[in-house]
């Protein structure tokens, strides 16, 4: 990247925020019923930036209420498929004009460098595109049916949706929810995550400047509590929820009485194997950036790093001197590789790692410390010497820490990546094209890059086998996933 790139545009000056950033119900910006505030901090100095409602059960019932009235007098799913295509197009528009403010925002509540926040936020733009396709594309079937009879299949909105997002990609996600949810005509209620709020409340106000019905799409604010009695509401029907394994299945047991849908996106130990026959110039970069960026709090971090052993020695003499060229430092100030890990909880949960990591009997090759004060920076570190039954091996880190695994043959690397709870990702990198092939089709992962990693395309189904989760994000996949499908039988 250029110098330019790499710093803020001048002309950005930093938003002003409020004290307390209202929520949406219903078309009215509210802090609600409840009084108790959360603060949303800067995780780059710890300071507070503003703070949020901790929305209670009467907001959270107001905010579904508002949504089932959209949903029941049809003001959305109602349109003409080719307006709300329209209004989709206009959303575009609008997080093109604001999307430097929007970047400036994820970076302030998440901390993320400023030009990762600017391609998350292009990953959000070009979904919303993506999916204002859907509506006037969505089509169902027609049966072959005996003689007498009319018999087709169409897809309805499947109602009110919870859209539960975490704090990793606050704009992005909201928006890989939201755009597929409205195309699909569907009403919404967002619940961000309580540490990084900004974005998804300032998309909420660019869905009503498009021309998004008020009632359509609420947000409210709070933490888990409020995340609890939004997936439990009955008059929810479907939860869309990106966040850990663990609260996925609280989720996935209160969907039980009252049979929601559900798309899970949860948690990863994303195994990236290099073998020996890689293009090592573009693997090496490629994997410090897999399991480095965005401080390695990114559920497809290829954090299981399986490096055939006749190129080990080369692979880590290569790697050491990139990470520990990585620069660290607040996400504002720009070309800056590592930035804060987003809370307090994130900090002393990965540098716990780092000690379970030493404790278990890895060695670290680079990195192993943090950094003092102000903000929750981590070196990035590189452990080697790990077996597979190391919990650094096996459990989901989420930040900069990368755990490095030795094999000989294809058999072993692919036994070693399929030896998990998860199966979000996986990264392939070698020339030979039958392996390519053979080790895709064996590896149990919603995902597999060969020769690249983190590529994503709206188009293209997003989502986990195994413990990461159910359903997917993106791709034809993810707008009927808000649908369900009715069958029409008539007898003429
Ligand atoms: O996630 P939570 P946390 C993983 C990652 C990370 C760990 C903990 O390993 O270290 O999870 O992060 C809301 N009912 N991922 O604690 O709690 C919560 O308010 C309903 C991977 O922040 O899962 C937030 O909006 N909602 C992941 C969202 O759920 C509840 C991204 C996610 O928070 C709830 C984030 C409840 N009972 C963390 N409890 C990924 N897949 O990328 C919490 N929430």
């Amino acid at each position: 990247t250029t110098d330019k790139e790499n710093t803020l545009d001048p002309s950005t000056t930093l938003p002003r925020l409020p004290e307390c950033e209202p929520m949406l119900v219903g078309g009215d910006w509210t802090t609600g019923v409840s009084t108790r505030r959360i603060p949303v901090l800067d995780p780059a100095t710890g300071e507070r930036l503003t703070t949020i409602a901790q929305a209670g059960a009467e907001d959270v019932d107001a905010a579904v209420a508002a949504a089932s009235a959209a949903h029941r007098d049809g003001r959305w799913r109602a349109l003409p498929p080719r307006d709300r295509r329209d209004v989709l197009l206009r959303l575009a528009d609008l997080v093109e004009r604001d999307a430097e403010e929007l970047a400036v925002l994820d970076t302030l509540d998440n901390g993320k460098a400023i030009e990762r926040a600017r391609g998350d936020v292009d990953l959000g733009l070009q979904a919303v595109r993506h999916f204002a396709g859907t509506p006037t594309r969505l089509t169902g079937t027609v049966h072959a049916a005996g003689p007498g009879r009319h018999v087709y299949s169409v897809r309805e909105p499947v109602g009110v949706v919870a859209a539960v997002l975490p704090w990793n990609f606050p704009f992005m996600i909201a928006a890989w929810k939201l755009a597929p949810a409205l195309a699909a005509g569907c009403t919404v209620v967002v619940k961000p995550a309580e540490q990084t709020p900004l974005t998804a409340l300032r998309l909420a106000a660019l869905c009503l400047e498009a021309g998004v019905p008020e009632g359509v799409v609420n947000v409210v604010t709070g933490d888990g509590r409020t995340g609890a009695a939004l997936v439990g509401h009955p008059g929810v029907a479907k939860v869309s929820f990106t966040g850990s394994t663990e609260v996925g299945r609280m989720i996935m047991a209160s969907a039980a009485p009252s049979v929601k849908r559900l798309t899970l996106e949860l948690g990863g130990k994303s195994a990236n194997i290099v073998f020996a026959d890689a293009d090592l110039d573009a693997a090496v970069p490629a994997a410090v950036r897999a399991v480095f960026g965005h401080s390695g709090q990114m559920c497809t971090a290829g954090s299981r790093l399986l490096v055939q052993r006749a190129v080990l020695k080369e692979f880590l003499g290569r790697m050491v001197p990139a990470v520990e060229a990585l620069r660290i430092g607040p996400g504002l100030s720009g070309g800056v590789n590592i930035g804060p890990l987003v809370s307090r909880e994130q900090f002393d949960r990965v540098t716990g790692y780092v000690e379970l990591g030493r404790a278990e009997g890895a060695s670290v090759a680079v990195g192993g410390e943090s950094l003092p004060g102000p903000g929750w920076f981590v070196r990035p570190t590189v452990f080697t010497d790990v077996t597979p039954d190391m919990r650094i091996a096996r459990e989901e880190i989420f930040g900069p820490v990368a755990a490095v695994l030795p094999f000989d043959t294809e058999e072993e690397a692919i036994a070693l990546a399929n030896d998990s709870q998860y199966g979000l990702a996986a990264g392939v990198w070698t020339t030979n094209l039958s392996r390519a092939h053979r080790t895709a089709a064996a590896l149990e992962a919603g995902t597999v890059w060969v020769n690249t990693y983190n590529e994503f395309d709206p188009a293209v189904a997003f989502g986990g086998v195994k413990q990461s989760g159910l359903g997917r994000d993106l791709g034809d996949a993810a707008a009927e996933g808000f649908t369900e499908l009715k069958s029409v039988t008539m007898a003429l």
